[in-house]
């Protein structure tokens, strides 16, 4: 649960960022979203059953929390650069956006209420069933 630097193509104009499905993204991206005008409130506080994401902050910096229900890690991320990738059951949640704050995000399916968890005794629930599965 780590950052990914992308490969950066950069020149005297700026710099070049190429995301490619199954080639630095691990999936298709069938949906792309994004947040901004973000503010002092939390968001996320939720995992997915299935969906697997990439989360780009594409302009200014914020921090993201990631839980497997082992371990948590904390990132801060502030380089357009620098992907991301969020794993189907992965408790995430984000916050201290700065006001500047474009958060990108590329999913492997539509938008599907479903597949969320959104309470935390849920999540935990479900990652014992489905290790028990396994
Ligand atoms: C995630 C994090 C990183 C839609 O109608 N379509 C969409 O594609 C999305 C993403 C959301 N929505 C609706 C669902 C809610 O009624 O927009 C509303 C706000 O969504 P939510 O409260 O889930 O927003 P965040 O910022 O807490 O979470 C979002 C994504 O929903 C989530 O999948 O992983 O960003």
């Amino acid at each position: 649960m780590q950052k990914t630097k992308m490969n950066k193509i950069s020149d005297s104009r700026g710099n070049l960022v190429s995301l490619e499905s199954g080639k630095n993204i691990p999936f298709e991206i069938k949906r792309i979203y994004y947040l901004y005008g973000l503010n002092d409130e939390p968001r996320g506080f939720h995992a997915h059953k299935k969906l697997k994401q990439f989360l780009f902050c594409i302009h200014g910096a914020c921090s993201v929390k990631l839980d497997n229900g082992q371990s948590e890690t904390l990132i801060h991320i502030s380089d357009p650069s620098e992907g991301i990738f969020l794993d189907q059951l992965i408790w995430h949640e984000m916050y201290n956006f700065s006001q500047d704050c474009v958060l990108m995000v590329l999913a492997d399916d539509h938008y599907n209420e479903s597949d969320y968890i959104r309470s935390y005794d849920d999540f935990k629930d479900y990652i014992i069933k489905e290790r028990t599965i396994e």
